[in-house]
């Protein structure tokens, strides 16, 4: 990919833990790389990324927001870019402080992050209430979000309950997401667009109004008390790999090393 770089914008501004940093404000300095596709021969500002609009942004974001951390202050900078200039594939930041107020001498210091947009897969699932009007408004829900793009949704499909039979019928299918949310994030959006639908959560595979797991985020590989990446039954679940197969046949399942493609004709095989 090619890049831009930003190197070292000053803005006097406001944010820091100790109160004097708050209330006198000191100097940031700010570094941004900022990686996208070639644009190729056209010389059309149009089609390439602005850095001097970018470096407006971030001096408008440093100077109307006020942060503790400048962890924090980096992070929502990169989630800000990333939203609003769908060029940006990837973003490297630093901002450095060079007049740290630490009671030392020091040349200054400073934090640098990368974040990127990932690609998701999620399944969805209802078998209470209006099931397709569920998945749909979640799923409209989620594509309204500034951080979240739905590119694909598979169609939807009716299925006999898997794991506890006495219950009535599904319906799932499957979406893939652009995104710039963490998967703890991400999974924090999804259980709450299920209390919306009016998700109980009682017995472990009871029926449900509103059922969105995370099935697949990148090539991550996470084992939380929250949260099993890739999702830890998919490939043992006909009614997730279907619909999946429709929108994303070579999605990769890192753990086991093959594609969703792969994955359900050995399912089909059992
Ligand atoms: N969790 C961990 N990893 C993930 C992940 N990748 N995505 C944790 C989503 N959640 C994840 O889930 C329980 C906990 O799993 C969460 O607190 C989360 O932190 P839950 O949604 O609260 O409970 P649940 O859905 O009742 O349990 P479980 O085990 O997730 O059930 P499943 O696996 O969702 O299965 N048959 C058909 N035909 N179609 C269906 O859609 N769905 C189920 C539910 C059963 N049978 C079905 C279907
Ligand atoms: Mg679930």
């Amino acid at each position: 990919m090619d890049e831009i770089e930003i190197k070292q914008l000053e803005v006097y501004c406001n944010h820091g833990v100790f109160p004097e940093e708050i209330k006198l404000g000191q100097k940031f300095l700010v570094s941004a790389r900022l990686s996208f596709d070639p644009i190729g021969t056209a010389d059309d500002i149009k089609r390439a990324i602005d850095y001097g609009k970018v470096s407006h942004d971030i001096f408008e974001f440093m100077k109307n927001s006020s942060f503790k951390l400048i962890e924090t202050l980096a992070q929502h900078l990169a989630d800000r870019l990333l939203i609003k200039y769908k060029q940006i594939k990837r973003l490297e930041l630093e901002i450095a402080k060079p007049w740290a107020p630490i009671g030392l001498s020091l040349k200054g210091v400073s934090v640098r992050i990368a974040r990127g947009r990932h690609t998701a897969y999620l399944s969805a699932g209802a078998n209470l209430g209006k099931r397709e009007a569920a998945i749909r408004a979640a799923l409209d829900a989620l594509d309204k979000r500034e951080d979240c793009t739905v590119r694909a949704v598979s169609p939807f499909i009716a299925t006999k309950p898997y794991g506890k039979t006495d219950q009535p019928d599904f319906i799932n299918c499957c979406a893939e997401l652009e995104t710039v949310l963490s998967p703890m994030d991400l999974l924090a959006v999804l259980q709450a667009l299920e209390g919306a639908a009016g998700r109980e959560r009682g017995e472990r595979w009871a029926a449900r109004t509103l059922d969105l797991d995370l099935l697949l985020y990148d090539r991550e590989m996470i084992k939380t008390e929250t949260l099993t990446l890739p999702h830890a039954d998919m490939h043992n679940r006909a009614f997730v790999l279907e619909p999946l197969c429709e929108i994303a046949p070579g999605a990769f399942h890192p753990v086991l090393n093959k594609t969703a493609c792969q994955l359900l004709a050995e399912l089909r095989g059992k």
